[in-house]
């Protein structure tokens, strides 16, 4: 039997099937997890049942999801309680940052930008797990994506870097907060990945190259690794673990 056998599992964030969410849906379907999915976007939406039905999976519910709504996040786990009742897990791929803000000057980041990152990127975690947890009645696991350039200056980066430290110091807040009713919440810190949201970020193909020659695995890491990393956190594998951001990354993070 799978290792998600009988466990509710939401997923926010397949915009295509490049998407980091996407990976991370097939391999919890593979360890048999019922699937609810949350889009912003119609056309993600769209894009999100033809996945399915091309890879002949099935999804329990898809909701629409606009992180940046209160009103949105309280009606999708409305109708995700109704529906599909307790919940287990709670996967978080979604970050949002202007694009002329993902490159130049850091020091010229806008009030308005620098908000929207922190907004879309950092308390969306917050939001969707205060009303995640109330639908977590057996326990639960949290986990969310973030990137190195939370760590470290990494060029380009810039606003979003200041939002996924945001991010990590919210996992163990919030993993401090829900610790007491059986919720765990952690991050995966994945390696560069071609995505949608990747090419917004100016110099990726520069980032990328880097990987390949400096990571001790030589290789840039794929959706279906961090996919992967991701379902061992939903699991009971990872009962022992909250509050902490692993490396998915071929190992970069620790050279110099
Ligand atoms: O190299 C990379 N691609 C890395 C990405 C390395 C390390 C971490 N990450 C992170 C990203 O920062 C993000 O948190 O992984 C997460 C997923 O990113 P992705 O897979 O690279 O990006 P993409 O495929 O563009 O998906 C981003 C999602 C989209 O989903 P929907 O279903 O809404 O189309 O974030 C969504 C975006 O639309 N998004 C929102 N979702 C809900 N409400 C919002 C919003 N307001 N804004 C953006």
């Amino acid at each position: 039997p799978g290792l998600l056998e009988g466990k509710n599992i939401v997923v926010m964030g397949v915009a295509n099937q490049r998407s980091i969410a996407w990976g991370i849906a097939k391999s919890l379907h593979n360890q048999g997890a019922t699937l609810i999915f949350t889009n912003r976007q119609e056309r993600s939406h769209k894009k999100l049942l033809k996945l399915l039905d091309e890879n002949d999976m099935e999804a329990a519910l898809t909701v629409s999801l606009d992180v940046a709504s209160d009103e949105s996040i309280t009606a999708a786990f409305q109708e995700i309680k109704e529906k599909v009742g307790v919940i287990h897990g709670l996967v978080h791929a979604v970050a949002f940052a202007n694009r002329e803000e993902l490159q130049g000057e850091y020091a010229d980041t806008s009030r308005e930008g620098f908000l929207l990152a922190q907004e879309i990127s950092a308390f969306s975690l917050v939001a969707v797990t205060k009303a995640a947890k109330e639908l977590m009645t057996e326990g639960g696991s949290i986990v969310t994506q973030t990137y190195l350039g939370s760590e470290k200056v990494v060029r380009n980066y810039n606003v979003m870097g200041v939002a996924k430290a945001s991010l990590e110091a919210s996992v163990r807040y919030l993993a401090e907060d829900v610790g007491k009713y059986g919720i765990r919440v952690n991050a995966i810190s994945a390696g560069p990945i071609r995505t949608l949201s990747a090419k917004g970020v100016s110099g990726f193909n520069d980032i990328n190259a880097t990987i390949g020659e400096k990571a001790p695995l030589r290789r840039n890491v794929d959706q279906d690794q961090v996919g992967d990393a991701t379902m061992f956190f939903l699991s009971d594998l990872s009962r022992g673990i909250t509050g902490e951001v692993l490396h998915v990354d071929s190992g970069y993070h620790i050279i110099g």
